[in-house]
């Protein structure tokens, strides 16, 4: 199998963290590529006509996107465990939503200074995705503590993934203020052998 990537997508870190957890790190080779929604660049269009990373070339049958497609599939491909059985699963794409929303955000965020020329740029729309991003790490901090505190599942490593990119794009931000019991949770999580083997490049 195939994965098209790119070391700074936290949505394609989320796949190689799954992957380290899982012990099947040799069975997908990773290709660089990537555009943004202005200039497809090297993204894998072929497999993703969204012209979005991840995408995952299997040895047969279509390819598959998105992330959260792709972590399915492989957790069953590879029989890793990573989603619950029962009602914990219910929580734990909730988990994963939550989290996966916080990227979403906090990559428009990105696009919008990077993407977007600066007379055109609208401060209370960036500051509107940063609202989503707060309010969600609220949420993680009163109720997903002990879900986070669990057995391993797609939702924590989504949630670790999220807390990475927050840091990487927006440090300044200041995330961990208020929120002892998450920043504690990240600083455990962050030591993981998945997780250092997968921190974005400077
Ligand atoms: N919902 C998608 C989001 C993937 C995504 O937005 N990836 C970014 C890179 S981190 C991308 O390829 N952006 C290019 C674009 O939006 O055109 C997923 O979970 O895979």
């Amino acid at each position: 199998m195939r994965l098209f990537y790119s070391p700074t997508s936290p949505y394609a870190r989320k796949i190689v963290v799954l992957l380290a957890e899982a012990g099947q790190s040799a069975a997908v080779e990773l290709v660089t590529g990537s555009g943004t929604p202005i200039d497809t660049g090297s993204a894998p269009l072929a497999q993703n006509p969204l012209g979005k990373i991840p995408a995952l070339e299997r040895d047969s049958g279509p390819a598959l996107y998105d992330s959260r497609v792709i972590t399915r599939y492989l957790d069953d491909h590879f029989k890793a465990g990573l989603y619950p059985q029962g009602s914990r699963l219910w929580e734990s794409l909730t988990l994963e939503a939550t989290a996966d929303g916080i990227l979403d955000a906090a990559i428009l965020m990105v696009y919008e200074t990077r993407v977007r020329p600066e007379d055109k740029r609208f401060e209370p729309w960036v500051e509107g995705q940063w609202a989503k991003i707060d309010r969600a790490l609220d949420a993680l901090e009163s109720r997903w503590m002990s879900h986070l505190h669990g057995p391993l599942d797609i939702g924590q490593i989504a949630v670790g993934c999220a807390l990475g990119y927050v840091d990487f794009r927006h440090g300044a931000r200041d995330w961990r203020k208020g929120r002892p019991l998450l920043a504690a949770w990240e600083a455990a999580f962050a030591a993981r052998d998945s997780m250092k083997n997968s921190v974005p490049p400077a």
